[in-house]
């Protein structure tokens, strides 16, 4: 497709009413055009100056919060589960701030208590950072829940990949968590802050995180639920019910609003999987 005077016109106009880039390449993305000929539109409409003042003040700001030159954030930021928020299968309870969804019933009872048999099995003390050190913030046992060792495991993950529309090759090897009574994960935050030695450790392999998609694999009976500290928002385990939010904003950088919490469970047990995506992967990072 080659984009004509037509739509370079409609560029024109929307930056001359002030509309952002970013919902510029939106409109044109929608309309079907691909990058070659958004960006031909922007150059065209955009003093020379200004479109390099753009270009580079993108890649400035992905080097200084850490993020990879070659990602498209705002892509990644919208795969098909977001797409398809109906209300019914999957709800949207994001805002402004946090693109955040809910979908009951992901996986079925028999699904659930064979994961918790799997993870009751496995677990051990949890750590934080990658797995290095025990500490305070998670009180739950962990276990790994990698698809060599449990073959059901692999389908329960691509059914994860299918829903959210990203690839398993741009994720981490999904956990399995099993919390008490007085059991916790106090307020932090899935991705890797920019300058800590967490960010230095793991994001030069892997990248940033991206998303996380985390399961309740029980209904807990009293406590437990996860907490969005900034949103003020407490979200009840259900059995089956997926929880999916992602750490970054459109642009990239990572989203303090995703801070949460795992509330002290108070009564019974609370299981859970999760799988968290990054900002860097083998191929595409979509299934679609
Ligand atoms: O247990 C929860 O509800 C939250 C778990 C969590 O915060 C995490 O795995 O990152």
């Amino acid at each position: 497709m080659t984009i004509s005077d037509e739509w370079v016109e409609w560029t024109r106009s929307k930056l001359k009413r002030g509309t952002a880039i970013t919902k510029i390449r939106e409109g044109l993305k929608n309309e079907g055009f691909v990058e070659k000929d958004i960006k031909y539109a922007l150059k065209k409409t955009l003093a020379k100056s200004a479109y390099k003042q753009n270009v580079q003040s993108a890649a400035v700001k992905k080097k200084r919060w850490g993020l990879d030159p070659s990602t498209d954030y705002h892509s990644l930021a919208h795969p098909t589960l977001t797409r398809n928020a109906d209300g019914k299968s999957v709800i949207s309870l994001g805002s402004a701030e946090l693109q955040l969804f809910v979908i009951p019933n992901f996986l079925d009872v028999e699904q659930c208590n064979t994961l918790i048999e799997i993870i009751r099995t496995n677990a051990h003390l949890s750590r934080v950072d990658g797995y290095q050190r025990l500490s305070d913030i998670r009180s739950s046992r962990t276990c790994s829940l990698a698809v060599h060792d449990h073959p059901f495991v692999a389908e329960v993950n691509h059914a994860i990949s299918r829903t959210l529309g990203l690839s398993l090759r741009w994720s981490e090897v999904s956990q399995g968590q099993w919390y008490e009574p007085g059991q916790q994960y106090k307020p932090h935050l899935d991705y890797f802050p920019p300058g800590s030695p967490e960010h230095a450790q793991f994001v030069s392999a892997q990248g940033q995180r991206s998303w996380t998609f985390m399961v309740y694999l029980n209904k807990t009976e009293h406590g437990g639920g996860t907490h969005f500290t900034q949103l003020n928002k407490t979200l009840i385990p259900e059995q089956g019910l997926a929880v999916c939010w992602n750490n970054l904003r459109e642009s990239g950088e990572p989203n303090p609003f995703s801070e949460h919490a795992g509330l002290p469970v108070e009564t019974g047990s609370k299981y859970i999987i999760t799988k968290w995506f990054r900002d860097r992967g083998e191929g595409s990072p979509f299934t679609q």
